[in-house]
């Protein structure tokens, strides 16, 4: 039987031993989304679960990025509520699914998240 110490050593000699580690899981990040004439730009953006969503608005009248779907209070998913010329709001999205959305003043200004 080899001793723990030369167990040891033959685990400093190979160095893959050493390298294989998990991979570093990915930082999340967060991808912007436009509204402009009426529209989100892009208005369908895949992202990753850890991932948020920056929307900022670019025109002169406010809109929302308000969830399609309602959590079972009765409330939307997201909502960041309606926001003016230059201003951003975000969401961070924790888990995989497909959001739907839509502006609460402009019902025809749609977008969709889908959460990897
Ligand atoms: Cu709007």
């Amino acid at each position: 039987m080899p001793s723990r110490r030369h167990i040891l050593r033959a685990a400093l000699a190979l160095p893959g031993l050493w390298l294989a580690r998990p991979p570093a899981a990915a930082q999340p990040r967060t991808h912007e989304v436009g509204m402009v004439l009426f529209s989100y730009q892009p208005a369908r953006i895949e992202i990753a679960a850890g991932d948020s969503v920056r929307w900022t608005n670019s025109d002169a009248i406010p809109h929302s990025a308000t969830a399609a779907q309602s959590d079972p209070a009765g409330a939307p998913l997201f909502d960041t509520g309606l926001f003016g010329k230059g201003e951003s709001r975000e969401v961070t999205f924790p888990a995989p699914g497909r959001f739907a959305y839509a502006c609460r003043r402009h019902p025809a200004m749609t977008g969709e998240v889908i959460v990897r």
